[in-house]
């Protein structure tokens, strides 16, 4: 299979080949590196753009000096490879003063920190040049329902958001925030945890307009969701504005295996749309296709690198068999046959009333139900023929 590609727009977290592999049962298996070294070794591999939370980079309790210092061998690495750093995201997760969140703690001068710490990387991420901020509140939640004034939290969270949103606006940056819903784990259960419930959340903003989503394979999937589907409807509703893609095999713990690896299907027709779009058009993805994986525990630093090979690898290879499916013939007869086409057309015709719709007795009157009921799709068929292409 062919090699990565600038164009491919492949990138990684630093945190992904940064994982030493501390689980809450066993200490670190692996030994950590630099960022810096991290950065050259991804770019190496072929990656287009890299990804970090500030604490990935520096301390949590870092000087401004140590803070600028680390940043900048980062950023020097970064260009000296001639790799962007495209994402910047903060850790509100790992200091005990988040145990029970940043934005939507109980203790208000946390919030209020926590709100300072992100606020404090919205200016980092800008000047690095970053496009996406992503926001990923593994802490907001719960255990036990007896602990929050659920409504109040949800009041702190959109107030959090909004003040962060209007911040972004206000100075005029180039940043459009990524939230990225997760159901549980750490906490219990964790607010926003579908694509859906963020969209709810984000219509309710005054500063939604640079408020959208970054929506992981796993995370879907640990709801028992579909993850194609949850790019569809961000992408339906223009929020899609970053991806984490890596594996996963169904409802477990954040497995956060490389892509592909676990639920290959799924993954096929991720790449199906991200790569050629909805079969009647309609908005495209264009973003990054970042990785949020983790080198398996078992794993040791040649596995490391194997591994973040593995996830581009595994996205071409699954990008070529979408293209033949789509390309082949028998492909467009099958899709003809299960009408896809036909839910591209507005069920209403062009300028007809609902007078004139309630007038036309072919709708209604004389439409033959029994005769539809008993047409034919071949979905399966149609999903067979993917199935083809994918297995080869
Ligand atoms: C946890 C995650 C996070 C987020 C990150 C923001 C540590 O399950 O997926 O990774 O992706 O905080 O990008
Ligand atoms: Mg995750
Ligand atoms: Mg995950
Ligand atoms: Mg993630």
């Amino acid at each position: 299979t062919r090699q990565p590609r600038p164009e491919d727009k492949f990138s990684f977290g630093l945190w992904t080949v940064g994982w030493n592999a501390v689980d809450p049962f066993g200490t670190a298996t692996r030994p950590v590196l630099d960022p810096w070294e991290y950065t050259a070794k991804l770019a190496e591999l072929g990656a287009w753009g890299i990804t970090f939370h500030d604490n990935d980079v520096f301390d949590f309790a870092a000087t401004d000096a140590e803070r600028h210092d680390r940043v900048m061998k980062v950023k020097e690495a970064a260009d000296a490879a001639g790799v962007v750093i495209e994402m910047v995201t903060t850790n509100t997760f790992t200091h005990p003063v988040f145990k029970d969140g940043g934005l939507t703690n109980n203790d208000r001068s946390i919030r209020r920190f926590g709100l300072r710490k992100v606020l404090r990387n919205v200016d980092l991420a800008a000047e690095l040049g970053a496009t996406t901020f992503v926001m990923w509140g593994g802490r907001e939640g719960a255990e036990y329902d007896s602990s929050k004034d659920l409504n109040a939290a949800f009041d702190r969270y959109k107030e959090g958001l909004d003040t962060v949103a209007g911040y972004i606006k206000s100075k005029g940056y180039d940043l459009k925030i990524g939230l990225e819903p997760k159901p549980n784990e750490p906490r219990g259960d964790i607010f926003l945890p579908t694509v859906g419930h963020a969209l709810a959340l984000i219509a309710e903003l005054d500063n939604g307009d640079v408020v959208g989503l970054n929506p992981e394979t796993g995370h879907e999937q640990m709801a028992g969701l579909n993850y194609t589907h949850a790019l569809a409807q961000a992408l339906n509703a223009g929020k899609l504005f970053h991806i984490d893609l890596n594996g996963q095999s169904g409802l477990k713990y954040d497995q956060d295996k490389a892509f592909g690896h676990g639920d290959l299907v799924s993954a096929f027709f991720t790449v199906d749309l991200i790569e050629n779009g909805f079969p009647c058009g309609g908005p495209r993805y264009e973003g990054p296709r970042h990785f949020d994986y983790k080198p398996s525990r078992t794993e040791g630093m040649e596995g490391v690198w194997e591994s973040a090979s593995a996830n581009m690898e595994m996205y071409i290879r699954l990008a070529e068999k979408a293209k033949a499916f789509r390309e082949d013939p028998a492909t467009a007869e099958l899709l003809k046959a299960a009408s896809v086409y036909e839910l591209g057309e507005p069920t209403l015709a062009e300028g007809e009333s609902v007078e004139d719709f309630l007038a036309d007795a072919s709708v209604y009157e004389d439409f033959d139900a029994d005769a539809k009921g008993a047409r034919e799709y071949h979905f399966v068929e149609l999903y067979q023929q993917a199935m083809r292409h994918l297995i080869g």
